[in-house]
């Protein structure tokens, strides 16, 4: 029983007030309320963005009560809760999904088809909060939906940036950043609470004084700012079940400084504004590399802060005794972004809780946990401790006792192994705080993302620790949730599935292995084609009303889509492209025998990323010129949709025929892509790394293109001495597109624009894209051969799909909680 609150007699007080009526006219009726009373218009006088605020605010108000009944039973609990610690949540739109999960999504569209409303135009109006890079923010996202999906307490905690990743315009086939104010018209999904607001400080000194006997050193922080927590739903899906994901956002601690401001200097005064806002302002559009710059470190102190002392002081009841902490809270990280949060709760036990030292770390190796998303040498971030000094003084301090006291643990275990010491020092020879390391040092588990990911990561770049810690390596491969990638981006193969093997597999991702004697079966072959021809023609709707491109339905379309970065070898697929338009041109092949193929980019660069931009120019300029080319007789298509992002991903990837998954082996941690678009039926030319390597062990060889070196090869040349010229001297096909390039053949003669490519590849070539060169071209030849056999093609599609269920994320989740968490679902 619920007891009432103090004073209360009305029985609906006791609350949540129940949701509106689930039917058309309860969801009419409660529509038309909120349009009236919340947006304060009629329908008659409403907007495209009233009516879109209305409906989200309806579907907002079947889950409320849900999410607070959830709420009032977990703190009712004595659950451990997941609190995700994320930089990044690349969230998409959240529409669909809600509507989805509530399952209401027949009746939202019955009941705006009564009240005259084209759902359509409303499902256009949402701006995806675009708050975060690439892979490693939309892992986030699928993580905090499979947590909610499977009923286990979560709390997703991060930064509400103002501006999310920039919107890519192209000009004159050049990247131009544009700023994504995706809070311009408000966003109807957030509960702001401005009144918890809570205070972060930064920088001043430390001072040590005496505590009734003991010597206890303590921060005397210099400035502060507030973080204003705004809440979102994160619904399960049709398990009533909603977590909460909770950012925050920047603020003044006084919005005017009345001394400044009574002596007149106003601007000063609003100025101090300004600087506090800064903070959640705007997320570093790099992807995958370490900036070290101040407002970075303190975007991440600021959410990390907010957040562990947002679980002990709200989530946990009042006067919980820390020491049992780590029974009601796991902290992971996610990436090094938040690591600074393992001084920060040793600060608070220590200085604030006065717990002693021993204990305190007891407590802090239990309650985190870190997950590493790379192995580039650019993305392992350090921070200077000049930077770190001034900006969190303490925290400095107990970063290096927990250095010192590690250092000598490992003298007891090792000897005085100086050269050791050095290479495990949390602080870095030159100066810097390893994050990883620290996380390493702090975290009860540590883990990759996929198998090879892992297995490098304990053997390449952490071996030393990995002695020192044996059991606390781990790998948990990622996933992707199925309800926003196959369920609501492609409808129709989902009916497909369902009306083959029954719907539990939405939830129960592995059951996909009932669809595979159907492989066999010409009918569904038949409709699987007719899925993907529908899928195509969407996205040709799509790619003309945005972009005013058009796709030819008869080719295959042939996809990468994915942040531009030189290791992920954009290059290659170029080089492939190049070579295809030199065959018909030089007339090597008839343009009439090509199979038809439409090559689809996707793709943003840093904006300080001087080659990724040029490589970005480099397509578009491939594309108009082979686009134009009256030789290929329209057999070769390059189309590159600026602004890839989440809503463009789900209109692209259902309609892909080819997965491009071409990065250098050993250097893309996981990739996540990669399984969404074979859970939607396309086939892979890949190499060996990141979860292609489990990708291809599960759908098999025959169903999967396999090139490029493996990671021991890739080892075994750089060995030897890598001269990427020797290989254009050797291929023939790979001389005359990189000279096609170099020579200007797509700048208009002007050999200048791209000539830093081309000498790039010729000398250094980091990620040996000419020595992949000859491999990837044989695959792409075995996909145009493949292509032509259509059943056989269909038939690969369909086991693609069939035994891609272990790439659910909700199986992720239950190897989280299995290997590092230890968590159960509320009942
Ligand atoms: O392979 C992907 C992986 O699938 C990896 O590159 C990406 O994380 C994905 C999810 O695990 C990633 N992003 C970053 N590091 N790895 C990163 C680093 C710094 C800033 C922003 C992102």
């Amino acid at each position: 029983p619920v007891p009432a609150p103090a004073g209360a007699t009305h029985p609906l007080a006791i609350g949540p007030v129940g949701a509106p009526e689930a039917t058309v006219d309860g969801f009419v009726a409660q529509y038309l309320r909120n349009l009236n009373f919340d947006r304060g218009v009629t329908l008659s006088a409403s907007t495209a963005n009233d009516r879109f605020y209305a409906l989200a605010y309806t579907v907002r108000d079947y889950l409320v009560a849900r999410w607070l009944e959830g709420v009032r039973r977990y703190r009712a609990s004595d659950r451990k809760a997941v609190c995700y610690l994320s930089a990044e949540y690349l969230l998409g739109r959240q529409l669909d999904n809600n509507l989805l999960a509530s399952g209401l999504s027949d009746i939202a569209a019955e009941a705006l088809a009564q009240c005259g409303v084209d759902i359509e135009e409303l499902r256009a109006q949402e701006v995806e909060p675009g708050l975060g890079n690439g892979g490693l923010g939309r892992l986030a996202a699928c993580f905090i939906d499979s947590l909610a999906t499977m009923s286990v307490p979560n709390v997703g905690y991060g930064i509400r940036y103002e501006y999310g990743i920039f919107r890519q315009t192209f000009e004159d086939g050049r990247q131009v950043e544009q700023p994504d104010s995706w809070l311009e018209l408000g966003s109807p999904w957030e509960f702001p609470h401005p009144e918890a607001a809570q205070t972060i400080s930064f920088g001043g000194s430390t001072e040590k004084y005496d505590d009734g006997g003991v010597t206890r050193s303590r921060w005397v922080p210099a400035w502060s700012v507030q973080a204003v927590p705004y809440n979102y739903m994160v619904p399960g899906y049709q398990n009533g079940r909603v977590n909460t994901l909770r950012l925050w956002s920047s603020r003044a601690n006084h919005a005017f400084d009345l001394s400044v401001f009574n002596a007149g200097d106003y601007v000063e005064a609003v100025r101090a504004q300004t600087f506090a806002e800064n903070i959640s302002k705007v997320l570093y559009p790099e992807d995958s590399t370490a900036q070290g710059k101040e407002l970075r470190l303190q975007q991440q102190y600021f959410f990390v802060a907010a957040s562990i002392r947002d679980f002990i002081d709200v989530v946990l009841p009042e006067d919980f005794d820390l020491t049992r902490l780590p029974e009601r809270a796991i902290f992971q990280l996610n990436d090094t972004h938040p690591v600074i949060g393992v001084p920060e709760l040793m600060r608070i036990l220590v200085d604030e809780k006065k717990m002693e030292w021993d204990a305190a770390w007891a407590v802090t190796q239990q309650c985190f946990a870190y997950t590493c998303h790379t192995l580039l040498p650019e993305a392992l971030e350090v921070w200077p401790i000049d930077l770190l000094g001034r900006l969190l003084p303490r925290h400095l301090e107990i970063i290096y006792r927990i250095n010192e006291e590690f250092l000598l643990a490992v003298r007891e275990r090792f000897g005085d192994d100086e050269a050791r010491i050095r290479d495990m020092s949390i602080i870095s020879p030159d100066g810097a705080v390893r994050m990883a390391f620290l996380a390493t040092v702090a975290g009860s588990k540590v883990n990759g993302v996929a198998e090879l990911h892992s297995q490098l990561l304990r053997e390449k770049v952490l071996p030393a620790f990995d002695e020192f810690f044996p059991g606390k390596f781990t790998n948990v491969t990622n996933g992707v949730t199925p309800r926003r990638f196959v369920r609501l981006a492609n409808p129709e193969l989902s009916a497909l599935i369902t009306e083959a093997i029954g719907d539990g597999w939405l939830t129960d991702l592995e059951r996909l292995r009932e669809l595979e004697p159907f492989a066999d079966d010409a009918d569904f072959r038949t409709a699987f084609g007719e899925m993907k021809a529908a899928n195509k023609r969407r996205l040709a709707a799509t790619l003309q009303a945005r972009d005013g491109l058009t796709i030819a339905d008869d080719h295959m379309l042939d996809v990468m889509v994915k942040r531009l970065h030189e290791y992920k070898r954009q290059m290659l697929k170029l080089l492939h492209i190049v070579t295809a338009y030199d065959r018909i041109v030089s007339g090597e092949v008839e343009a009439s025998s090509v199979p038809g193929r439409t090559f689809v980019f996707g793709a943003k660069a840093a904006p300080g990323y001087d080659m990724a931009k040029r490589i970005i120019h480099l397509i578009n300029a491939v594309g108009s010129v082979v686009n134009d080319d009256p030789r290929v007789e329209g057999r070769l298509k390059v189309l590159f949709p600026p602004n890839y992002n989440v809503t463009l991903a789900e209109r692209i990837i259902p309609a892909a025929d080819l997965s491009e998954q071409i990065s250098l082996a050993g250097k893309e941690a996981s990739g996540t892509g990669n399984m969404k678009f074979a859970l939607n039926g396309a086939l892979t030319v890949g190499t060996d790394d990141g979860a292609n390597v489990e990708i291809r062990e599960l759908v098999g060889d025959d169903n999967f293109f396999l090139f490029g070196m493996s990671e021991p090869e890739v080892e075994a040349l750089w060995a030897r001495g890598y001269t990427p010229a020797e290989f254009a001297e050797k291929d023939a096909g790979l001389g005359r597109a990189l000279d096609l390039i170099g020579s200007g053949a797509f700048s208009g003669g002007d050999a200048s624009v791209f000539a830093p490519i081309v000498s790039n590849l010729m000398n250094d070539d980091r990620f040996m894209v000419l020595a992949d060169y000859t491999s990837y071209i044989a695959a792409q030849d075995r996909v145009d051969d493949a292509y032509t056999d259509t059943a056989a093609w269909q038939r690969s599609a369909v086991l693609n799909v069939a035994r891609s269920g272990f790439f659910s994320s909700d199986r992720s989740m239950r190897d989280y909680i299995d290997r590092i968490w230890h968590t159960e679902p509320l009942g």
